[in-house]
């Protein structure tokens, strides 16, 4: 079966107003999308229940982030369980300003991905090389590190839920967006660790996105190439060429 093509809207901690998420949500409540794009914005936490009432049904929500316990004394944390509660239905994990600038291991990534899942959310899950590991040939390796730690603790079933979202950490928010050759190549040596880590099946259905400055002008070549399924978009899922994006592949 075709993979569905996929759209993810990761606001970050954008906008800094209701008034502004309005204006944002009324474009694309009234814009033309493609109908076979699997859509879905992740906006700022405190405003995923409220969008729920005031976006249109074929748009889904994403938390950014979340935890891996369902309650308890976890000052600042979301947990699955809340999540699942209030019907969102995506979250992201992994992301690499989550790594990065809030610590986040591969193992902990993980944790909270089996977490996640056995709540019977759908996981979005961030991977990918910073500028000096790419440079130094280190790409597939890295990735394949961080995706190992999810391995060893999903059951192959798991991977029904999850999207892989392929993101250079040096073509994020900077505008240096990969080449298409170079999406490719990193999508399909996903696809073939899947393959030896996982199963075939599981390596054939999994969606992998890409993700960093992508854009309604670098976003048509990018899915065009085989192994890209769609895109995981910052910085201009805030503004209106993020209906370009969505279709993509009109
Ligand atoms: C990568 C991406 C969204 P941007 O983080 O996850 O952001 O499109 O702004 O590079």
């Amino acid at each position: 079966m075709p993979r569905q093509f996929f759209v993810g809207g990761n606001f970050k901690m954008n906008p800094t107003s209701q008034g502004q998420l309005g204006s944002i949500i009324s474009v694309l409540n009234s814009a033309d999308l493609d109908g076979t794009t699997e859509i879905v914005i992740a906006p700022p936490s405190l405003y995923l229940i409220p969008l729920k009432d005031t976006v249109r049904s074929e748009l889904q929500l994403s938390a950014q982030n979340c935890y891996y316990k369902d309650s308890g004394a976890f000052t600042g944390e979301l947990s699955p369980a809340q999540l699942v509660d209030a019907n969102i239905p995506y979250v992201i994990l992994g992301h690499s300003e989550r790594r990065t600038l809030f610590h986040e291991t591969s193992e902990f990534v993980a944790q909270k991905t089996k977490a996640a899942l056995n709540a019977t959310l759908k996981v979005i899950l961030c991977v990918g090389e910073t500028l000096p590991e790419r440079e130094t040939g280190q790409t597939a390796a890295v990735v394949q590190k961080q995706l190992q730690a999810v391995v060893d603790v999903l059951q192959e079933s798991d991977w029904s839920d999850v999207v892989i979202a392929y993101e250079p950490v040096w073509a994020i928010g900077t505008g240096k967006v990969a080449s298409s050759a170079q999406a490719q190549e990193a999508h399909l040596d996903i696809r073939t660790f899947l393959t030896q880590a996982v199963s075939l099946a599981v390596a054939e259905n999994t969606r992998i996105i890409y993700g960093g400055s992508v854009t309604a002008a670098n976003c048509k070549d990018l899915s065009t190439q085989f192994d890209v399924d769609g895109f995981l978009v910052g910085g201009a899922s805030l503004k209106p060429e993020f209906v370009n994006i969505v279709n993509a592949r009109r």
